[in-house]
């Protein structure tokens, strides 16, 4: 089975979690795009949700396929979202940020009653860390960020390179205007002291750790679609 037809299993078992009225988050990524396309045939059959994209993208596809959007300024309060992962670890701790739209993903995450990741059987691992962690910093002081970032981690006895994420000749810049980091450490035994340290260093505007955020992560495989409980 490939991995599109594994995200659109997952996507299709998140549909069932959606129900009239609700208040929706909508993720980026591969994975949450099936969500989006699921879930406007949905809303042409008379489903009647309101979304929050997470980034730009996102907003431009449910534009594309008529699924109503709206802001959290107008609503800032969601019932659910919905979105894809890097990473999911035990605790369903996960990695984000890979798809450059971190920052709105966790805002739009934290803002949600209810947060389930949809995800194909790779993502699931025992340890964080393989995936590089993207890291959110204003590009002001990109240098010195970028130490702050080494040493915090070499702190937690972590070490790895550090690569400003490109787009063609320049740096990527996400949807908020900032540059993104992405720190390969291998391994991240202990998310919750590096996303403290993380966010101790001015620099950092946010980083891709999501902890409990996630309730439910469904995620499938070539034995079917599993849910897992934080
Ligand atoms: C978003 O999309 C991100 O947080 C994550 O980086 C990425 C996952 O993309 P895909 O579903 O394409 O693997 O959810």
């Amino acid at each position: 089975m490939d991995a599109t037809t594994l995200k659109i299993k997952a996507a299709r078992a998140a549909l069932d979690h959606v129900e009239n009225g609700m208040k929706l988050g909508i993720g980026t990524g591969s994975t949450a795009e099936e969500f989006v396309r699921l879930l406007a045939e949905r809303v042409a059959e008379g489903l009647s949700v309101v979304g929050v994209p997470t980034s730009e993208r996102t907003a431009r596809l449910c534009r594309e396929l008529s699924v109503p959007l709206s802001t959290l300024d107008e609503l800032p309060e969601l019932d659910l979202t919905v979105d894809g992962a890097d990473e999911i670890g035990p605790g369903l701790v996960l990695v984000k940020g890979g798809g450059g739209a971190l920052l709105r993903e966790k805002i739009v995450a934290a803002a949600s009653r209810r947060m389930i990741v949809i995800a194909d059987e790779t993502k699931l691992v025992g340890e964080l860390g393989r995936f590089p962690l993207p890291v959110e910093v204003n590009p002001f002081g990109l240098g010195a960020t970028r130490l702050a970032i080494e040493r915090a981690a070499g702190r937690l006895g972590l070490s790895g390179t550090l690569k400003t994420r490109m787009a063609g000749d320049g740096p990527f810049v996400t949807d908020g205007g900032h540059f993104i980091v992405d720190a390969s450490f291998g391994r991240i035994p202990e998310p919750r002291a590096l996303a403290d340290a993380l966010k101790e260093i001015p620099g950092v505007v946010e980083h891709g750790l999501f902890i409990g955020l996630a309730d439910l992560a469904i995620v499938a495989g070539t034995d079917g679609v599993r849910t897992l409980d934080a």
